[in-house]
């Protein structure tokens, strides 16, 4: 599997993020990639590269100027209001919700912090743009693989990306990099392309990207949102709008939901994609499915990642997988790596 890896991931390194009233350490630590990394070496799977370095006009393909604008600079922001800030990360604490304009770009720093993001579980941190930007590289040079005619490519990265809208960070993400690996593949002349959501959570901000667009189907198997984080999308209901009526496809399940209920949800996704004549694929691979997840809740085992794998490759489509949750650092790699071997 041609992989290419962040090499400035562990430049984002979150202290805190908020949980019921209190500051919890971060779930998304560098720890992650590179049990991820250790355990594609171990296993001796594939190539292991840096990205290569794409111009900026490929992420404004996905994401605002005014929110590229903001994210590249807020760390400086950040520090002019206090020098003393250096010590600790940037959250967000204020947004403008139903009523309140979005239009208008506030001077105060922690008032843009809100126009750009949905919740206060996403530091931003001094290493977290070139963390982010070299992420989207991976993506980037992932797509390109296939572009050029590659089978498969896995993008090891994080931050990971599938919470960011097009001018938005939350749930750890800051680029959309299943989203910018999509576009790019629609650039590069495929026709149709779909991305496959298999992270515990919604993807939230590549179905937003996508909703109204007949060239990219979006499907995202996830918990839940009344009961599960990002709460405020991806119910069964949403299918799509104007041009892209009938390509976006959720399938919400209850916590407590085992490989057998997980994959006949995955059945009608990747069916449903074979009937759309994708002509390549984009998996946002979360494994935070994981039975051992400390922030989720479903009940998978690492050997269903084989499954999960086997599967996926049996669509038969030209395949980038981006590495999106996972936050059992033990058992992280293992089962990111099961998905790719078994998929390989
Ligand atoms: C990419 C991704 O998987 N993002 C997930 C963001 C989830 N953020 C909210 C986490 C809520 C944490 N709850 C802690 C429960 C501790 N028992
Ligand atoms: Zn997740």
């Amino acid at each position: 599997m041609q992989t290419f890896y962040n090499p400035d991931h562990a430049g984002h390194q979150g202290k805190l993020e908020m949980y019921r009233g209190r500051m919890v350490p971060c779930h998304e630590v560098p720890q992650r990639q590179d049990q991820v990394f250790a355990a594609l070496e171990a296993r001796a799977l594939g190539h292991l590269q840096i990205p290569h370095h794409f111009d900026d006009t490929l992420l404004s393909r996905i994401h605002s100027p005014r929110y590229l604008r903001f994210l590249q600079t807020a760390w400086q922001q950040w520090l002019a209001l206090d020098p003393a800030n250096a010590a600790q990360d940037a959250i967000a604490s204020v947004w403008p919700t139903r009523s309140f304009r979005t239009d208008v770009e506030p001077d105060n720093f922690a008032a843009r912090m809100g126009l750009y993001s949905f919740d206060a579980g996403t530091p931003l941190t001094a290493g977290t743009w070139q963390a982010a930007r070299s992420g989207a590289d991976c993506a980037l040079s992932a797509a390109a693989h296939i572009a050029q005619g590659g089978h498969a490519a896995f993008a090891l990265s994080r931050p990971p990306g599938h919470h960011a809208g097009a001018d938005f960070f939350g749930g750890y993400c800051f680029l959309n990099n299943a989203a910018l690996a999509a576009q790019y593949l629609r650039d590069s002349g495929l026709e149709r392309v779909a991305v496959l959501d298999v992270d515990y959570h919604h993807g939230n901000g590549t179905q937003a990207i996508f909703y109204a667009r007949a060239d990219v189907f979006f499907a995202s198997i996830h918990g839940d949102p009344r009961t599960e984080y990002p709460f405020y999308l991806g119910h069964a209901d949403e299918r799509g709008q104007g041009a892209g009526l009938g390509l976006n496809l959720n399938f919400p399940l209850p916590r407590g939901s085992d490989y057998t209920r997980w994959s006949e949800a995955l059945e009608l996704a990747l069916s449903a994609i074979t009937d759309y004549g994708a002509q390549a694929l984009v998996v946002s691979l979360g494994v935070d499915t994981f039975a051992g997840d400390p922030i989720s809740g479903f009940a998978l085992q690492s050997q269903d990642y084989l499954r999960m794998g086997e599967r996926i490759a049996h669509a038969g489509l030209p395949t980038v997988l981006v590495f999106e949750g996972g936050y059992a650092v033990d058992a992280v790699g293992v089962n990111v790596v099961n998905v790719l071997q078994a998929f390989a």
